[in-house]
């Protein structure tokens, strides 16, 4: 089982696509194991791509991320990761192909519609950023007796 962070973007959330995204999670055999709804700040947005700040397309990425709410969510199944990027298509939303979310939601390479975590360690670091361990269903199976 793993676990992947997902990111309805503004511009999908403002299109009204969040129900056909989320429910693309859900058809792929996805579970959604934490959901919520927030407008990041812009330092929570600049926090979020740390790792992008020196490149030339951050500041207008922190702008688009922070320019209306977005919908987070954690994902999570067998090859989650995997999955979730399949159902993406890739970042460029212009190489993307109709059936993946970015194909029929997404604009450009920088108003994509979604995120989805690239790694085991980016997942573990991007859901602990969002949700704290409470906010998490886990399985009964996984609670203190
Ligand atoms: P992905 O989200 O597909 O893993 P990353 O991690 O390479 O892509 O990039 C993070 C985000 O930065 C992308 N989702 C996209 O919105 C934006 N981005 C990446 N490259 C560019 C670029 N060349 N121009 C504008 N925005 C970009």
């Amino acid at each position: 089982m793993e676990r992947t962070l997902s990111i309805v973007k503004p511009d999908a959330v403002a299109a009204g696509a969040t129900g056909d995204i989320l429910s693309r999670f859900e058809k792929a055999g996805l579970t959604i194991v934490a959901l919520k709804k927030m407008r990041l700040t812009e330092a929570q947005a600049q926090g979020f791509y740390a790792v992008h700040k020196e490149r030339p397309f951050f500041h207008d990425l922190v702008k688009f991320m922070t320019e209306g709410p977005i919908v987070v969510s954690v994902l999570e199944g067998e090859g989650a990761i995997a999955k979730n990027r399949d159902l993406m298509g890739p970042t460029d939303s212009t190489k993307a192909e109709p059936g993946t979310i970015r194909g029929d939601h997404g604009t450009d390479i920088e108003r994509n519609a979604c995120h989805g975590s690239d790694a085991p360690e980016t997942a573990r670091v991007e859901i602990a950023y969002f949700f704290n361990a409470m906010e998490i269903q886990a399985p009964v199976e996984a609670l203190p007796a």
